[in-house]
């Protein structure tokens, strides 16, 4: 038997070998499925407008005696002052703009279709495979790790990434996971250490949000806030990266503190406890002003020390890729960093197009916004919501 000394050599030298084994890891390619209908703000308020009038006629007696608040109208301006959003793609509209519904309508499928997520899902995926240059036709042979990573899942199990990973003929293994607004970039940082240590050659992580049906679109303080879209991210060694637009990870930071600002109750739970799926807590709420107060330091503050552990700084950053979810957060956000104003070109905006996606909008803005880098720019994508969770890596364009 070898003296413990020796076991403790051993197990260091296999721990510096498993080191210098890591690879370098990149993001090779991107996609976005984007929903097929639009709504803008004009054409939203109408609605809303429509159901508060409906609602305080049904509830005239009850308003009158003071026993209900009567519902104000809502106002465009307001939207976009408050959020800087103009409009926000979804996956239907018409049920969302019936004043008798109020909720998008989706025909349920049989389970030997595929299902809505997993079609998001398998378009961007498709997409960004395309843009890492890889065989569309033969996906087993290179990526063997799909995440789904998002703020709702459309069931319990089996999982949506397994369904993703079945429709796409990739290998190796899949799994879901939701960290609310940050779930893309927490899934981004276990797609990067699953390449970095060798445990997947090539991953997917993908963010199917359909925001549309989990907002309480009859709600004045929050009708405007979501949209639905779907992002891929395609994850792989920079050994064996093709594409002509290749990022390298230089570092990945991960944080959270509980906060009930944020909050959604609908769960496995919610008919054992005879809840309506209709009850305003088993929807997404939130107080607004107060996530905005709190998280806006946390999140400048989240980037600056990750970029001065790494011995980088602020202004030594050609561009920010924030989360999307409401312009003044991000303005604030970018002068706290920069210490002015940050411009359309270092922080650009998709928000006003897209309204808030959730996990997904900081990739869309990383998506539309990276090509025209040069090799050696350095970039940050960083998100930030329910939890509260904050993601952020730090990349550099390779090529
Ligand atoms: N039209 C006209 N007036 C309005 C409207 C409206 N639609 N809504 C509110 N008002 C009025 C209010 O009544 C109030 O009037 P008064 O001053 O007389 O009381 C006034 O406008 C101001 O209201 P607020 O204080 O509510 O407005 P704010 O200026 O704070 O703006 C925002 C509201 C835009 C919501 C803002 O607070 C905000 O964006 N905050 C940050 C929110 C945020 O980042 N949240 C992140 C959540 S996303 C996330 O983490 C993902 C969760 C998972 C998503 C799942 C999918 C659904």
């Amino acid at each position: 038997m070898s003296p413990p000394g020796n076991a403790c050599a051993i197990f260091a030298v296999t721990q510096l070998k498993r080191l210098f084994d890591m690879h370098n890891v990149v993001i090779s390619g991107t996609g976005l499925w984007v929903a097929p209908e639009v709504i803008s703000n004009d054409e939203l308020v109408v609605a809303f407008n429509a159901y508060a009038k409906r609602f305080n006629e049904e509830n005239a007696t009850a308003i009158a005696a003071g026993t209900l608040a009567a519902i104000p109208e809502s106002s465009a301006e307001f939207i976009e002052k408050a959020s800087g959003i103009k409009r926000r793609y979804v996956v239907d509209k018409a049920g969302v703009l019936d004043p008798a519904r109020m909720r998008p309508h989706f025909a349920p499928r049989p389970d030997e279709a595929l299902s809505l997520q997993a079609e998001m899902g398998v378009a961007a995926a498709k997409q960004a495979l395309a843009a890492a240059g890889r065989n569309t036709d033969n996906i087993a042979a290179d990526i063997d790790m799909v995440i789904c990573a998002a703020s709702n899942m459309q069931r319990p199990y089996p999982a949506m990434a397994v369904e993703i990973q079945g429709a796409l003929g990739a290998g190796g293994y899949a799994f879901d996971m939701n960290v609310a607004c940050s779930s893309a970039t927490f899934g981004l940082e276990q797609a990067i250490n699953a390449v970095k240590t060798g445990s997947a050659r090539a991953a997917l992580v993908i963010s199917p949000e359909i925001c549309s049906a989990h907002l309480a679109w009859q709600d004045r303080d929050c009708h405007f806030i979501f949209g639905d879209v779907c992002t891929a991210l395609v994850i792989e060694r920079a050994d064996t990266a093709k594409s002509s637009n290749r990022w390298e990870v230089l570092g990945t930071k991960l944080a959270t503190s509980f906060s009930n600002n944020i909050r959604n109750n609908a769960g496995f739970l919610s008919r054992c406890e005879d809840r309506d799926p209709a009850d305003r807590d088993q929807l997404f709420r939130q107080e607004g002003r107060k996530v905005f107060k709190e998280v806006c330091p946390m999140a400048a503050e989240h980037i600056s020390s990750q970029l001065e552990s790494l011995g980088f700084s602020a202004a030594g950053v050609r561009r920010f890729w924030l989360h999307q979810a409401n312009l003044a957060m991000n303005q604030l956000i970018g002068k706290r960093l920069l210490g002015h104003e940050a411009s359309a070109d270092e922080a650009p905006v998709i928000l006003d197009e897209f309204a808030n996606t959730a996990s997904a909008g900081s990739i869309i803005a990383f998506h539309r916004h990276s090509e025209d880098l040069k090799a050696g720019d350095l970039g940050v994508i960083c998100s930030f919501g329910a939890g509260y969770s904050i993601g952020s890596l730090v990349v550099k364009k390779i090529a």
